[in-house]
């Protein structure tokens, strides 16, 4: 038999890396609404939840490998402006043709180019950025934690999040959330009420629980500087732990005067969406800690930004939640068990607060701890029963 010349080995090398490329080639993307309900109300400072509605982004490639991501905001479109609706348009009419044709290993490339289709946008664009991860390190039978870099971390502290409650049924909430899964931290949403009477609530239930677990507040920016200068050193005498974004977002001097004046630690959430204001808080030295979202950022890839600022400027990340379901949990799990600087625990008590779970086996929780999901992808298995049970007509 003829020996082969090395220039045809070399373009049968060729001809198979191209093979194995137009297999990650992404044919299609499709989504859907999700409406789930709560296992009770979640009271925010401007809206009150009973559902969660959660956008499903599916990423499907040529070698019949899929992935999922969620687009998904808490409570609505009073947070950051964006709704599954407005996800969805997004979604199906502007950011999937950027995607379909190419191969989901150029994810950097493709999220640089939907920055020329679609300004902001930034929760569509996490769906669709968690997606691609979840079907490339599938296809490479890795995790996307593998993908991200590798493990940091296995288990996070988990804190639960109360809505806005009358004191009686907050603390029972508290006791239960301790016996039931080990809680040791809370957070409570403030905001709704008048100022004087919210802090008088929070103070009395510190005064019952508070000498057994951490208690963080957030106000989701609806204080002014004078009425966060009035009340939040009562709540700091109350033994409150964490002040979560008491000021409005884009008042940095004040929101430094705050972190300035006070013991206790203040994290910046609506005041960092982009690494760019990542950097401004850091430069301002407004806060102490960053509320990391993977879906507020726009995605893993932008995440690892907002962590990297926050490292090198001295700052926490904690792994906070815009609500997910745990499709969306478990891509922030996986995006915290890969990056160190997301050392102040987590709040991705999403899963616990739907009244039934989508996938087959739901993220785990224990001992006031959530465990990053093994497997490959997101270390997740969707329950296609229960997602077109859930699925909007
Ligand atoms: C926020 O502002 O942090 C997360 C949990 C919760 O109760 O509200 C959200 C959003
Ligand atoms: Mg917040």
């Amino acid at each position: 038999m003829k020996s082969r010349s090395p220039f045809f080995r070399c373009r049968d090398f060729g001809r198979i890396e191209s093979d194995l490329m137009a297999d990650l080639t992404i044919n299609r993307v499709e989504s859907r609404i999700l409406d789930v309900p709560l296992i009770r109300p979640h009271g925010f400072a401007t809206t009150t939840s009973t559902v969660q509605h959660i956008l499903l982004v599916s990423v499907h490639l040529d070698n019949g490998v899929t992935g999922y991501g969620e687009g998904v905001v808490p409570g609505g479109p009073w947070w950051g402006g964006e709704s599954v609706e407005t996800m969805k348009a997004l979604v199906d009419g502007y950011l999937a043709p950027v995607l379909v044709g190419r191969e989901v290993s150029e994810l950097a490339g493709i999220m640089a180019d939907l920055e020329r289709v679609v300004a902001r946008g930034r929760y569509a664009k996490a769906a669709v950025d968690v997606a691609m991860h979840d079907a490339w390190a599938r296809a490479l039978n890795v995790s996307v934690r593998d993908l991200l870099g590798g493990t940091v971390r296995t288990e996070l502290d988990c804190t639960w999040a109360l809505g806005v409650l009358p004191l009686e049924v907050a603390v029972e909430e508290i006791e239960e959330r301790i016996a039931t899964w080990g809680n040791r931290s809370f957070k409570l949403k403030m905001g709704a009420g008048e100022p004087a009477e919210d802090t008088r609530r929070v103070a009395e239930l510190a005064r019952e629980v508070g000498d057994r677990v951490s208690l963080r507040i957030d106000i989701n920016a609806r204080w002014d500087r004078l009425t966060a200068l009035r009340y939040l050193p009562e709540l700091a005498d109350a033994g409150i732990e964490l002040f979560e974004q008491p000021t409005p977002a884009d008042d940095l001097e004040t929101l430094r005067e705050i972190t300035r004046r006070t013991n206790v630690s203040v994290m910046a959430d609506e005041s960092v969406w982009t690494p760019a204001e990542a950097l401004a808080v850091v430069k301002s030295q407004a806060a102490d800690v960053i509320a990391l979202k993977t879906t507020k950022h726009g995605g893993l890839l932008e995440s690892k930004k907002i962590a990297a600022i926050a490292e090198a400027g001295g700052l926490a990340c904690h792994g906070a939640t815009s609500l997910e379901g745990p499709i969306g949990t478990a891509a922030s799990l996986q995006f915290a068990a890969s990056t160190k600087a997301v050392s102040y625990g987590t709040e991705l008590f999403g899963p616990q607060l739907l009244k039934d779970t989508y996938v087959v086996q739901d993220i785990e929780y224990r001992d006031g701890l959530v465990i990053v999901p093994q497997g490959p992808g997101l270390g997740v298995e969707l329950d296609m029963d229960k997602i077109n049970f859930y699925t909007r007509n």
